[in-house]
């Protein structure tokens, strides 16, 4: 069965999104298999936005993950990473449509509340990156 790695970045579980966007997960079916809250260190946040390493805002980006803590989630289910990036949104603003998380609480393309990995191999990338040692198989 297909796995994704979720995050709730600084800014949601600042403002207290945490359940709202689990909420979310879990009635469309989807099964959250680990779940941590935790800081990340700097070493991780770029490991994580590797592929962002050369771009101009890759500092911000790197400095926002590590403002505060995240929630990290090992979710599964059928086409789990396709139809979560869709319940998701667009990263810019003005496309992120109602709906979606980013579409119903995100304004801004810095804060966003939510990560999640846009492709099978990102999903695998970043939850070992996350999630040391063999997935729960409950
Ligand atoms: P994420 O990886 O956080 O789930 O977001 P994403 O796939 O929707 O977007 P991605 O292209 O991977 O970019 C990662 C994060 O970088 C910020 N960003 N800023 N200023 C810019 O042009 C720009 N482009 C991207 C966003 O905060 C995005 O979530
Ligand atoms: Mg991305």
């Amino acid at each position: 069965m297909e796995q994704t790695f979720l995050m709730v970045k600084p800014d949601g579980v600042e403002r207290g999104l945490i359940g709202e966007i689990i909420a979310r997960i879990e009635r469309k079916g989807f099964v959250i298999r680990e779940m941590k809250m935790m800081q990340a260190t700097e070493e991780l946040a770029q490991a994580h936005y590797a592929e962002h390493a050369e771009k101009p805002f890759f500092g911000e980006l790197v400095t926002f993950l590590t403002s505060g803590p995240v929630v990290a989630l090992r979710v599964e289910g059928t086409d789990v990473v396709m139809v979560s990036r869709m319940m998701i949104g667009k990263t810019k603003p003005t496309e992120a449509l109602p709906g979606t998380i980013r579409g119903d609480f995100a304004n801004t393309m810095s804060e966003n509340v939510i990560h999640g990995s846009d492709s099978v191999e990102s999903a695998e990338r970043e939850l070992s990156l996350w999630f040391q040692g063999q997935p729960l198989n409950v």
